[in-house]
């Protein structure tokens, strides 16, 4: 099994997975920096450009959340066994990168990476505002809980999880402390990944 993927991306959400589950993996870095998403090699794995990418045999695997669903799947673990289950997990994970990680896309765009003529100022305080409606839903729903989905953990939590470690980046974690434990909780788990924070640093040095 191949891991295309790069420091702190979404990349992490598919190596937490990985690691949880014990699996064996080679992890092949495609760095944005240098571009290296877009040569003709890469696209032709994800067309899209996009980290992060599986290989397993004859599948390849782009969307980091489908990812961790066919991980899962793959291996009978950190997903429910029934329906009602497996369907919480996906509301979450859907909530995730749709209600709370979009929020934080338009901020990096706006704030690094769109060309500098194109960037929306005036969008960043807007997807904040959007992000912390939507934080304060998972804040009431995480009082008492200790796992986003039923009563262990499950994909939902690693792709949670990392998208609020990005939201801590861009301070916007300040006014849900449930939220803030729950992250840190999922971070000290042994075979969590490092943290945004760490591997940005890493990158930088
Ligand atoms: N929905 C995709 C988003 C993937 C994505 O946008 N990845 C970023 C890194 S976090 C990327 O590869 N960006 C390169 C680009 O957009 O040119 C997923 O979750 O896998």
């Amino acid at each position: 099994m191949k891991l295309y993927e790069f420091g702190f991306t979404r990349s992490i959400r598919a190596r937490w997975t990985l690691q949880e589950l014990g699996v064996d993996f080679e992890a092949i870095t495609i760095n944005l920096r240098a571009g290296e998403h877009r040569s003709p090699q890469y696209l032709a794995i994800n067309p899209a450009g996009k980290l992060p990418a599986l290989i397993d045999g004859d599948l390849v695997l782009t969307e980091s959340a489908a990812i961790v669903l066919y991980l899962a799947e793959k291996y009978g673990k950190f997903l429910p066994a029934d329906a009602p289950g497996r369907a919480e997990v996906n509301k979450w994970m859907l909530f995730t990168v749709t209600e709370l990680e979009q929020p934080l896309w338009r901020i990096a765009k706006n704030r690094n990476l769109y060309p500098e003529a194109q960037r929306l100022a005036a969008d960043i305080p807007l997807a904040g505002q959007d992000f912390r409606a939507m934080a304060e839903v998972a804040e009431k729903h995480m009082q008492g809980r200790t796992f986003v989905a039923g009563n262990s953990v499950t994909v939902a939590d690693f792709v949670l999880a990392y998208t609020l470690d990005w939201a801590n980046e861009v301070q916007l974690l300040d006014r849900s402390p449930q939220l803030v434990a729950y992250m840190e909780r999922m971070y000290a788990r042994p075979k969590a990944p490092k943290r945004i924070a760490q591997l940005r640093a890493a990158l930088a040095g």
